[in-house]
């Protein structure tokens, strides 16, 4: 990328009385191995309530494979970068993703106004970038990297807030050779009204489908369905399906154990699995709950009527 990228690291600019940019961005670092993880932390610019309107990704396309940036309380490390593989993580407390880019998948944007509340009253304090660099060869030259985003903001009050509802498998087991397991996961929704715009799949290896669903009336509507073998940015939802109080929310990953010769557990490290079906929505901004999650794992029968595209795989 463009060597002056590496200049200002945190540049704040304001464009007028209500909306402003921030710059999230690595602090110029070299990766020393192929698959490495490096995460940078950033205080969230907190007097007052604002929204994130947008999001403008600056990645070097030959050595970033993903990237994600979280919102939390407590990054774990104060270092200006630190090592955020398996082993120390991002944030001490619970993190929320907001955005996430992948190589070679189109990039996330919000509606219309529609953002996500940071700031004074929304206990996030914190920004953190995670950045994978996956094929390092590019680095041969020591240049250093300064990849990352920028937000775009608002302090003028959006009608919608964005959220991120989370369904997540904790119990999974994969048999060593079995051909086929389902991690199902399902919580009865019981707020105000949520339209889903994009989702995330996420699994490591052993993933061949992940799918989520509206249920409501006995009816099993598709909010999206995807390989998380496929880069795994979010995706456009299918925009037909909104989730209102007695509906339920559901999710299946399909999983295969054939060529482990091992039991599969739910872990972090890329031997072990896990089963994510992120759903980013708005809401209306009076009764906003910016991040929910549901880790039930549902119940037979329920599952039973589950629609059979579920239970294909998808080809990468
Ligand atoms: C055990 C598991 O499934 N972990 C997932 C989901 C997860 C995300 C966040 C759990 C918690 C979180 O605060 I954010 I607790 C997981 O770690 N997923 C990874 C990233 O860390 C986000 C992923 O790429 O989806
Ligand atoms: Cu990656
Ligand atoms: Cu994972």
């Amino acid at each position: 990328s463009d060597p002056s990228d590496c200049v200002s690291r945190t540049k704040q600019q304001v464009l007028n009385s209500h909306n402003f940019s921030v710059e999230i961005r690595m602090p110029g670092v070299v990766p020393t191995g192929s698959d490495t993880y490096l995460c940078t932390a950033f205080p969230v610019p907190t007097s007052r309530d604002a929204y994130i309107v947008d999001f403008i990704p600056h990645a070097s396309m030959d050595t970033v494979h993903h990237m994600l940036l979280f919102g939390c309380q407590t990054p774990v490390s104060t270092s200006s970068y630190w090592d955020c593989g398996s082993v120390q993580g991002t944030c001490a407390d619970e993190a929320s993703i907001m955005y996430a880019w992948a190589r070679n998948a189109p990039p996330t944007k919000l509606p219309k106004d529609v953002g996500f509340k940071v700031g004074r009253n929304s206990g996030m304090s914190h920004f953190v970038l995670q950045i994978h660099y996956g094929d390092i060869s590019a680095f041969r030259d020591h240049h250093r990297d300064c990849s990352g985003l920028t937000l775009r903001m608002t302090s003028k009050p959006q009608p919608f807030i964005a959220g991120i509802y989370l369904l997540m498998s904790v119990d999974t087991v994969i048999l060593p050779g079995k051909k086929v397991t389902n991690a199902d996961i399902a919580c009865d929704y019981t707020s105000y009204p949520i339209y889903p715009f994009a989702f995330r799949t996420h699994t490591h290896h052993l993933g061949k489908v992940v799918s989520g669903y509206r249920i409501r009336d006995g009816k099993w509507s598709l909010i999206g369905r995807q390989s998380p073998q496929l880069p795994q940015a979010f995706y456009p939802a299918n925009k037909e399906v909104n989730v209102k109080y007695g509906d339920t929310i559901a999710a299946r990953c399909l999983f295969t154990g054939e060529g482990r010769t091992s039991k599969t557990y739910i872990g972090g490290t890329s031997d072990d699995e896990m089963c994510n079906f992120y759903i980013m929505y708005y809401m209306d901004s009076k009764h906003a709950i910016p991040y929910m999650n549901c880790m039930e794992s549902g119940s037979k029968e329920l599952f039973q009527h589950i629609p059979a595209e579920a239970n294909v795989p998808i080809a990468v």
